[in-house]
């Protein structure tokens, strides 16, 4: 059964689902920097438990206002004074929304601009392709505020920036931005202008593949990096053994054949 994702009703995350399948998730609290409260986790947890039945192509992650994402809320954490099982069921939905994202089969780019901080750098690494503007910084200030990374950065954010990076950003409240953001592997893309335009670029782009190659591409990925090295191989050629010969590829491989489709070039 497909879903459709419009009828969705949330309220801290608007939808708007373009002709190409493409759909734009657009974070919706700009007065609290986007920060995530338990109410919009369990929205996130909704929108990418049924995004990959909705037939939707691609997402673009967004932000109202100037901030992407101030991670957890932590006024609403100070508020609630949460016991320790509290707080780690709470995080187990993180970990439920966060993983439907990364594991969903369905390319997922995030456009970020201003802080991507704590839980916001969590949300952003588990999309698939993260674009920075100028104004964009990314930073892990949990250490500073008597917490730990509870969605996943240990996981995520490690991988991208690797272990070392990671601590020394906790330890002393260490911000990337810019090129150093970039070459640091917080971001794929750095634009001059606005990162929703060209986050919308690539989802169109992506939105032109196979659904069932975007699936294996955002979903097995991930999936095999968990994996030794000889399962790897192994769950590697099981796809591929899938992927690579969909029926709907035949057209593709058929106009290469006969020269019709487009080479790969360098670009500009
Ligand atoms: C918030 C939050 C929040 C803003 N929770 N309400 N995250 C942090 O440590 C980041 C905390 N936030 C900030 O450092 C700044 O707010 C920002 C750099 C993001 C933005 O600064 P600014 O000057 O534009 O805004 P502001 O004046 O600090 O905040 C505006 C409002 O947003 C204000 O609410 P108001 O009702 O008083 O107007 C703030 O309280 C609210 N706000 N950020 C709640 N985070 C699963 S574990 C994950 C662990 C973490 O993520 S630790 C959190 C890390």
């Amino acid at each position: 059964m497909t879903i459709d994702i419009t009828q969705l009703n949330l309220t801290n995350i608007t939808l708007d689902l373009h002709e190409d399948g493409v759909l734009v998730a657009t974070l919706n609290r700009p007065a609290k920097r986007n920060a995530l409260d338990a109410v919009t986790v369990e929205e996130l947890v909704t929108l990418f438990s049924a995004v990959p039945r909705a037939g939707v192509r691609a997402v673009v992650l967004a932000a109202e206002g100037d901030h992407f994402c101030a991670g957890l809320d932590l006024v609403e954490h100070h508020k609630e004074d949460r016991r320790p099982e509290d707080f780690m069921h709470l995080c187990l939905r993180w970990h439920e929304a966060f993983n439907k994202m990364e594991y969903g089969g369905v390319p997922i780019i995030a456009a970020l601009k201003g802080a991507v901080v704590g839980g916001g750098l969590e949300l952003a690494s588990s999309a698939h392709v993260r674009v920075a503007d100028a104004s964009t910084y990314f930073a892990l200030p949990e250490g500073q505020r008597g917490l730990f990374t509870g969605g996943g950065a240990t996981i995520r954010v490690a991988d991208l920036v690797g272990k070392a990076r990671m601590i020394d950003m906790m330890l002393t409240g260490r911000v990337y931005k810019g090129r150093e953001a970039i070459d640091i592997g917080l971001a794929q893309y750095l634009v001059e202008g606005s990162s929703f335009d060209v986050a919308l670029d690539l989802a169109r782009k992506a939105a032109q593949n196979l659904p069932l190659t975007n699936f294996a591409i955002c979903s097995a990925i991930s999936h095999i990096g968990n994996m030794s090295a000889l399962d790897a191989s192994y769950a590697e050629a099981v796809v591929a053994g899938v992927v690579n010969t969909q029926h709907a590829a035949r057209e593709r491989l058929e106009a290469f054949a006969n020269k019709t489709a487009a080479r790969v070039r360098p670009g500009d």
